[in-house]
């Protein structure tokens, strides 16, 4: 049953379980409601990089950190298109756009990144985008581009995301979310472990998410990837059997949803990757860049789902979206 109505208890209990009889819950839930032989594969570019505004602790594109990424102008609308031609004659059928914004401010850009909705959408993808805050109006414009989900995490709890970002506020993006749900684009959202947050911050995180007026469509779980010039550069490496235990619970708690094994791949093992499938993630960002850090290559990760008998979800399998 989809629940919309968890309580912080029962997701603590949930989380806390037994590591193996949370994995064997979660495995079970996931037969249920998906395809386990299937994995969808969305390929990330970032269209737009670096000289961010934000001052988000764990970004390597945020302008005040000296992290080296190079910032350049958005793309060129026919570089991105063969770009996704390619990710798509790799197998993927999500294609996700990331640009290093607070928010799409300029009319000029936005026109821009409409012609590329229209053009990604046209190859048979999936089309997404992460650009930053969105009104409803810009909401509206990108559906009726043919924009099909997109992508603005949470990142932690609302009590710990003050010690993370400083320059937009929770409920902002709890805003854009609701723009995005208005709109009838699919909702993509979640968040990072190895900030530095607690336990309570984690279960915090996915109890908003699991409470809201509908569950995300998909919700990535990102593993720190600490970037030299970061405040966070120096933070813990993600222990695998945290994110296990995240991907499990988010499994559990919102069963129809497609959980995302996100950033941290390529410091992980077929070995460990597999259990977080295991645990019920079921899609992944594919392409040796995430946006600006390394990640495994296709050919890897062909490999991977060779040895581990996965195959790439189709596109457009979800259920047709209604409006909010
Ligand atoms: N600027 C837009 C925004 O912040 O919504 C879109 C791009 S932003 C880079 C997308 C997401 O990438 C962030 O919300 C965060 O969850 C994730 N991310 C960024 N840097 C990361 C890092 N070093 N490790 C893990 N995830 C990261
Ligand atoms: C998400 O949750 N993770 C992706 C995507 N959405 C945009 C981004 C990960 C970025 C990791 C750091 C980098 O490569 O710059
Ligand atoms: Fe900017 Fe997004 Fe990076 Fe924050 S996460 S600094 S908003 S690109």
């Amino acid at each position: 049953m989809i629940r919309n109505n968890w309580t912080i208890t029962e997701i603590t209990q949930i989380y806390n379980s037994p590591l193996l009889e949370l994995v064997y819950k979660a495995a079970t839930l996931h037969r249920e409601y998906q395809d386990t032989a299937e994995v969808q594969v969305c390929t990330l570019l970032s269209i737009k990089t670096g000289g961010c505004s934000e001052d988000c602790a764990y970004c390597p594109q945020a302008a005040r950190y000296n992290t080296g990424v190079d910032v350049q102008a958005l793309m060129k609308t026919d570089e991105v298109l063969e770009y996704a031609q390619k990710a798509k004659d790799a197998g993927s059928t999500r294609f996700c756009m990331g640009a290093a914004w607070r928010e799409v401010r300029n009319n000029r850009d936005f026109d821009r990144v409409i012609e590329m909705v229209k053009g990604v959408n046209e190859l048979g993808m999936e089309v997404c985008c992460t650009m930053g805050m969105l009104t409803e109006e810009q909401a509206k414009k990108l559906h009726d581009a043919g924009l099909y989900a997109y992508n603005h995490n949470l990142d932690t709890s609302e009590e710990h995301y003050g010690d993370i970002i400083t320059t937009r506020t929770y409920k902002d993006r709890l805003n854009t979310l609701d723009n995005v749900r208005k709109a009838g684009i699919s909702v993509c959202s979640g968040g990072i472990i190895g900030l530095g947050e607690t336990h309570e911050d984690r279960i915090g995180m996915l109890h908003t998410l699991s409470t809201l007026p509908k569950h995300p469509e998909s919700v990535p779980i990102n593993a720190l990837v600490p970037v030299a010039g970061t405040p966070l550069e120096h933070n813990k490496k993600v222990d695998i059997w945290d994110m296990v235990r995240m991907i499990a619970t988010a499994r559990i708690i919102m069963p129809a949803t497609m959980v995302r094994l996100s950033a941290g791949r390529n410091e992980m093992s077929i070995a460990e990757q597999a259990l977080c499938f295991m645990a019920g993630a079921n899609s992944i960002f594919a392409g040796d860049k995430l946006l600006t850090t390394p990640n495994p290559s296709f050919a890897d990760d062909l490999n991977m789902f060779n040895l581990l008998g996965l195959k790439p979800r189709e596109a457009f399998k979800g259920a047709p979206l209604e409006l909010a």
